[in-house]
């Protein structure tokens, strides 16, 4: 990987909108420097095309990317659904060393980078040996994604996830769940010695993860509700937890968790998708995020997040790739605005008097909250800020003759293709000619794991 000092960018989108011939200088711990338009481009590294703020992927478990596409299947009894893909990810999750989680989630940073996203909140969990033992570092497998984030040079939110229980406030745990058990302390040594593994790293921080409302007591999430940084959670996410919750607390889950939690700024809502109308305005106001995961939500029959409600109250949102049937911003954002369509009857659905384009609506929604939601100084092409920058190859057939906001309605709306052509991330070039830099020896790691994976 090339760490350049300075780029050029012939059009770039700025805080204060889009600006041409801009020269973008880069500290040696990668921060932006300075951000100049209109200046010529000297011995900067060139990049002709629209240069975009890299974008931050809030929500990934990295392992389920090695059950992309092989997760289909009809099972023998029918009926499928979120809760019987669940245990087919149990059954798959047994299989893992730890030489197989690096081996996969290096793939799938590497294609993140590629299709534009700079950096990964990985929602931890896999934690155990098969068994349930932990291994002799406890957060060995923490570690392991550290490493191939390193690898990749994707940026990271590590997120130890707490994982106690099997259902609404204290069911004892499936078998499935062994290798993602912890009581409180064993979760402290993972979270110590994830901190200790990101101290001192600009590309790389920790924040926490009470895994579900399924798998904490109010006691737990208590005791980790004054952190100061990252809380993310998933929430809501199917109706059958929605009404669990209800039987059990007597509220919705997002309503239990404004009642119950000082919601605020740190905190990430994954899913947050089977909201009543008193929790859209009522999550609006907290300043927390919605994790948005629209491939995977659809893949997993979960249902359709209530977008134009949330958006009119201020409601921040951030978008993950999850399961990792998708790995490109521009397909969840497509997805994000399309399932609204198809719901509302309507187009244009991310949109407003000031803001006629929705793939600009969305690309600023989601680098906001996407940002807020790593805990990490990104998001924007703006001094002190991670030097992390897309570019879209605007001669690309997908682009072609489309320019700044129109050009990523067609970067979102259109076809297959990946017009992105270099992504830097933290000042490194990872990405080239639309190739990561060291995809083949990622690639072939992967695929030994695979092998191992699929025969085992
Ligand atoms: C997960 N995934 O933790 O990987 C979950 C499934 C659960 C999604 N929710 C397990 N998409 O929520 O219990
Ligand atoms: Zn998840």
């Amino acid at each position: 990987m090339t760490s350049v000092r300075e780029f050029w960018a012939a059009r770039a989108l700025l805080p204060s909108g889009w600006a041409d011939a801009v020269r973008i200088a880069v500290d040696a711990a990668g921060f932006i420097a300075s951000v100049e338009p209109g200046a010529p481009p000297g011995a900067a590294r060139r990049l002709p095309g629209h240069v975009i703020p890299g974008v931050p992927n809030l929500h990934s478990h990295a392992f389920q990317r090695a059950m992309a596409g092989g997760a289909e299947r009809r099972s023998p009894a029918g009926h499928d659904s979120f809760w019987t893909w669940r245990e087919t990810m149990y059954r798959f999750v047994a299989r893992f060393s730890p030489e197989d989680a690096e081996a996969v989630a290096a793939q799938l940073y590497a294609e993140c980078l590629e299709h534009g996203f700079t950096s990964i909140a990985e929602f931890h969990y896999l934690h155990h040996q098969p068994d349930g033992t932990p291994y002799a570092d406890p957060a060995e497998m923490a570690k392991r994604h550290l490493a191939a984030a390193r690898r990749a040079g994707i940026g990271i939110t590590m997120l130890p996830s707490l994982y106690r229980h099997g259902g609404i406030f204290g069911k004892e745990p499936h078998q499935g769940q062994r290798r993602f058990l912890n009581d409180i302390d064993g979760f402290c040594r993972i979270v110590e010695a994830t901190r200790a593994a990101v101290d001192g790293d600009p590309q790389a921080s920790a924040g926490l993860a009470p895994h579900s409302l399924r798998a904490v007591t109010p006691a737990m999430l208590q005791a980790l509700a004054d952190f100061d940084g990252p809380i993310h959670i998933h929430a809501a996410e199917q109706p059958k937890e929605v009404e669990e919750c209800l039987a059990a607390t007597g509220a919705r889950p997002v309503r239990w968790l404004l009642d119950n939690m000082p919601l605020d700024r740190r905190w990430v809502l994954i899913h947050a998708t089977h909201l009543d109308a008193g929790e859209v305005r009522d999550l609006a106001k907290t300043g927390a995020v919605a994790g948005l995961c629209p491939t995977t939500e659809a893949s997993l029959g979960d249902g359709i997040f209530r977008l134009p409600g949330f958006l009119a109250e201020g409601g921040r949102i951030g978008i993950g790739t999850d399961s990792h049937v998708g790995t490109a911003p521009a397909f969840e954002l497509r997805q994000l605005e399309t399932s609204q369509r198809l719901r509302d009857h309507a187009r244009a659905v991310a949109t407003g008097d000031q803001n006629p384009h929705p793939g600009r609506t969305l690309l600023d929604g989601v680098l906001a909250g996407g940002a807020q939601a790593s805990g990490r100084n990104l998001g924007a092409i703006a001094p002190g800020l991670r030097a992390d920058l897309v570019e879209l190859d605007d001669t690309h057939p997908l682009l072609l003759g489309r320019a700044a906001d129109a050009l990523l309605d067609a970067w979102v709306f259109s076809g297959q293709g990946n017009p992105v052509r270099t992504t830097v991330c933290g000042g490194k070039v990872v990405v080239e000619a639309g190739r990561h830099v060291r995809a083949m020896a990622i690639r072939d790691d992967f695929a030994r794991a695979m092998r191992r994976l699929l025969d085992g």
